[in-house]
């Protein structure tokens, strides 16, 4: 029989994902279940054919230049790929995937999970239940802000955008959204497209953040877009934490400047800046949004694909689109 392919697996799956694993590959696997430096990564691909990994690996130009020969396919367990330096990618050779589509409902769930605790004060809430300060509260505490006949901004209308507005539509909320481009029909589904995100900003009442993490978009969110947004407006964020300037954000929270805001991602995450910690108006969540067993399932199963697909010769499947 021949021998099975060596594959480096950085973190632990789910049970389908790792019987497939154990299936069809030689795994040389990550015992700690941490994020491997590139130092670890290096040395765990020496003579490995591929590698499968999260986007707390960070793959920069000096990991591509000292990558082993035999390395082949690498995988990331994400649709997100800043964490990768593209035009490395490019010159290494190696084929890169991510892994689009499957994660777009379960993100979007967490983006209405956000835009509702955000604007219910879900926190706030539950610690006047938990506290035991409920008896002593008053009729017009704890007023939130409804979703139903507001506007809803969405930077960046891709698939998780598009499956947000899909479900903030069912809540009574109306779609705008700023793209590079104006979408089909089909995909727009009656969303009011702007042509700057400065006109967008100036329009909505919430405003949910999904455009990828770049040189452009880093600290999208910053002094200034805020004070283009109404007084009063709440953000949601389940893309990247880069495109929040957060000492910015902070200060906008705390002055009311910002209602309320949901997160689930931070830049420098796992790590959370401290002014977050105490803010009432603050809905923070650790990076869930793609964390089911359905999705993350399906996450293992297409990097598998794309890893298996070159390493019999194919292209993958999902490949990063290199620059
Ligand atoms: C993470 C994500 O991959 O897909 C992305 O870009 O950020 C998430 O789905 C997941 O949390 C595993 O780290």
């Amino acid at each position: 029989m021949p021998s099975k392919p060596i594959l480096v697996v950085t973190r632990h799956f789910t049970d389908a994902v790792e019987t497939r694993i154990a299936r069809d590959f030689e795994a040389r696997r990550n015992p700690n279940d941490r994020a491997l430096t590139p130092d670890e990564l290096i040395a765990a691909a020496e003579g490995a054919d591929a590698l499968f990994i999260s986007p707390a690996e960070k793959l920069d130009a000096t990991f591509f230049a000292r990558v082993p020969k035999s390395v082949k396919a690498i995988a990331t367990f994400s649709v997100g790929y800043d964490h990768i330096d593209l035009a490395a990618a490019k010159a290494s050779g190696i084929p890169v995937s991510n892994t689009p589509g499957v994660l777009n409902d379960a993100t979007a769930d967490v983006a209405m999970l956000l835009l509702l605790g955000a604007s219910r004060r879900a926190y706030e809430s539950q610690q006047l239940v938990r506290s035991g300060e409920w008896p002593k509260r008053k009729p017009a505490d704890l007023l939130g802000w409804q979703l139903t006949g507001s506007i809803l901004g969405i930077y960046g209308m891709g698939r998780i955008g598009q499956a947000l507005a899909h479900r903030a539509r069912a809540f009574g909320m109306t779609i705008h959204y700023n793209n590079r481009k104006p979408l089909p029909e089909s995909e727009a589904q009656g969303a009011i497209f702007h042509d700057t995100p400065e006109s967008l900003l100036r329009a909505s009442n919430f405003l949910s953040i999904h455009a990828p993490s770049s040189a452009e978009t880093k600290h999208f969110l910053n002094r200034k877009t805020i004070d283009l947004l109404p007084q009063g407006a709440i953000v949601i964020n389940t893309a990247r934490g880069a495109l929040v300037n957060d000492e910015d954000l902070i200060a906008a929270l705390r002055s009311g400047r910002i209602a309320a805001a949901g997160l689930d991602v931070f830049e420098g995450e796992p790590n959370v800046n401290p002014g977050y910690l105490d803010l009432p108006n603050a809905y923070l969540l650790p990076h869930i949004g793609s964390a089911t067993i359905e999705t993350r399932t399906a996450m293992g199963m297409l990097a598998l694909d794309n890893i298996q697909a070159v390493l019999n010769g194919q292209p993958p499947p999902t490949p990063i689109p290199l620059p």
